[in-house]
């Protein structure tokens, strides 16, 4: 009997999860984080992405994510954001996991989805805690500041920070519950959400990475595609988009 292919995994799934990673964005022009395109001004996101850096720094840090804004703000999804959000509306139970704090999924349609590091379109108030979106490119101040008078940081987790309990439950709730997990445009490396994967293997998920390049996670994976994200992914979820009649099963 042969290995059912994912297509065939994917249609008789009751649970598919999707975790991305920053090389989902990289079609829509967002610097990933490791990529050659991922520097700013000579600063590594591992320096900026920092509680240490914003406490010594706060106008570079708010600079690095008002740069980023203001590229995400003339960018569309594309291709690979869509075929993620066609595929939810496929599925029984569907959770996309991000590690984006972009917010292109959510342009495309997303909406089962867990922004595990947070998002760069809300800010915090450092007094009163307090998150509210903020869209204004570019923002009336660098750093912003609340109406409280204190100042605001972006609303993501930077390195060294746990991450938003409710979330990372979350996220471990389905990679444990999920038939098949796809994992696309992540190095891999950053954790805890590198382990989700894994986590999903050791749960019995068939795991296939969509990736530019082979990464810790390829040797574990059942299926690998190396390839862009935009190109791959249609072709892989294509067909779930036809009538079942209209295509050959492989
Ligand atoms: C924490 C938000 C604990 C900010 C980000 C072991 C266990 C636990 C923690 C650690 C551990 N070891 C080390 C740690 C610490 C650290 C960590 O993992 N460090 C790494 C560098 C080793 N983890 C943490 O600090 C986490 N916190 O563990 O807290 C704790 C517990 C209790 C109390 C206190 C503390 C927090 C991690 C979150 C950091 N914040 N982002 C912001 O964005 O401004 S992470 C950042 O990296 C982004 O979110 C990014 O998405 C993420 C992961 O990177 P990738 O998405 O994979 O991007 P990358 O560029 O690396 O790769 C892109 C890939 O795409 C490449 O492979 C490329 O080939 C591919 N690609 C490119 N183009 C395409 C493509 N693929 C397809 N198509 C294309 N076109």
């Amino acid at each position: 009997m042969r290995t059912p292919s994912f297509l065939q995994r994917v249609r008789e799934a009751r649970r598919v999860v999707v975790l991305t990673g920053a090389g989902v964005s990289a079609e829509s022009g967002v610097p990933t984080f490791r990529g050659t395109d991922g520097l700013w001004r000579h600063h590594r996101a591992e320096d900026l992405a920092t509680p240490e850096a914003f406490a010594r720094d706060p106008r570079l840090v708010w600079e690095w994510y008002e740069w980023r804004r203001r590229l995400i703000a003339t960018r569309r999804p594309n291709p690979a954001h869509e075929a993620i959000a066609d595929l939810e509306a496929r599925v029984q139970e569907f959770l996309l996991i991000t590690q984006n704090v972009d917010g292109l999924h959510r342009q495309a349609g997303s909406r089962r989805l867990v922004e595990l590091h947070g998002s760069l379109w809300r800010v915090r108030c450092l007094a009163e805690g307090t998150v509210t979106e903020n869209l204004e490119v570019p923002l009336p101040s660098l750093p912003p500041y609340c109406a409280c008078g204190a100042l605001v940081r972006p609303d993501v987790v930077w390195f060294g920070e746990a991450l938003p309990p409710g979330a990372i439950r979350q996220a471990y709730d389905a990679a444990e519950s999920c038939d098949v997990m796809l994992v696309v445009g992540t190095s891999a490396l950053v954790q805890p959400a590198a382990a989700l994967p894994m986590i999903g293997k050791a749960h019995g998920a068939y795991v296939v990475e969509v990736n530019l390049e082979p990464t810790p996670l390829s040797a574990f994976a059942d299926e690998c595609h190396h390839g862009k994200a935009g190109e791959v992914l249609p072709q892989l979820l294509g067909s779930l988009m036809r009538p079942r009649s209209l295509t050959h099963n492989p």
